[in-house]
């Protein structure tokens, strides 16, 4: 098979990617990789270390970084969806949209989640208090923004819902927010009942005591 994909059932920029890639109906081979075992031999193919990563055997090229890769398999590997929407000033909001869940929603949420695997003697109040300040801003403009009853940005599914799905999930389970944001929370439950991301989430079950409590 041509495309392979490198990643882990429980990452959540990885999940990003899967959603894409089921949402399309592309075929692909998985490759879990163990971040820690296989370190070295997987610096070889992403030398920053990072998940996920495609890699286009038919092509010999090597994709980093979930919206690039997202952006190469639509135009590459179209599929049964368009996750780019045709019109320019929505496709960028969305792309705004979609910068917005992973640095500012998924970056501080995995800040959260690193501290509670960092040992007891080299924790970091200071960096955790920030990223949860982060997040509550983040959470408070989204709730404030959220337009509509379905996805992120305009009618249809698209790659930003992509971005959002993962990083509101477990933001979700880092700092509950069901309660206090009442529209992004039936966005997420929207975002649960998608196909594509049950399928994920299914996916993720076997591996999800793995997550710090
Ligand atoms: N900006 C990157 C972020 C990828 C990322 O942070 N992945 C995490 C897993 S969810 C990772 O590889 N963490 C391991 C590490 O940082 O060493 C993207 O969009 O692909």
């Amino acid at each position: 098979m041509s495309l392979k994909l490198y990643f882990h059932p429980l990452s959540s920029f990885c999940h990003k990617v899967l959603i894409a890639l089921y949402e399309t109906g592309t075929l692909f081979e998985p490759r879990i990789v163990d971040l820690f075992g296989e370190a070295v031999e997987y610096r070889k193919i992403a030398p920053l270390g990072k998940i996920p990563v495609l890699r286009d055997e038919a092509k010999n090229r090597t994709i980093p970084e979930t919206s690039i890769i997202i952006e190469y398999l639509a135009q590459h590997y179209p599929g049964k969806a368009q996750l780019f929407p045709a019109d320019r000033d929505l496709c960028r909001q969305m792309r705004l949209c979609d910068r917005i869940y992973d640095l500012y929603v998924n970056v501080p949420m995995q800040n959260i989640v690193a501290d509670r695997l960092r040992p007891a003697d080299n924790k970091d109040p200071f960096g955790v208090d920030q990223a949860r300040t982060l997040l509550k801003t983040s959470l408070d403009m989204i709730e404030r923004d959220m337009a509509g009853d379905r996805w992120a940005v305009g009618d249809g599914f698209t790659m930003a819902d992509c971005a959002a799905a993962p990083a509101l999930f477990y933001a979700d389970m880092m700092q509950p927010f069901r309660e206090t944001h009442k529209k992004t929370a039936a966005y997420l439950e929207r975002l649960m009942q998608r196909p594509s991301y049950a399928r994920v989430l299914k996916e993720a079950e076997p591996y999800f005591a793995m997550v710090p409590k």
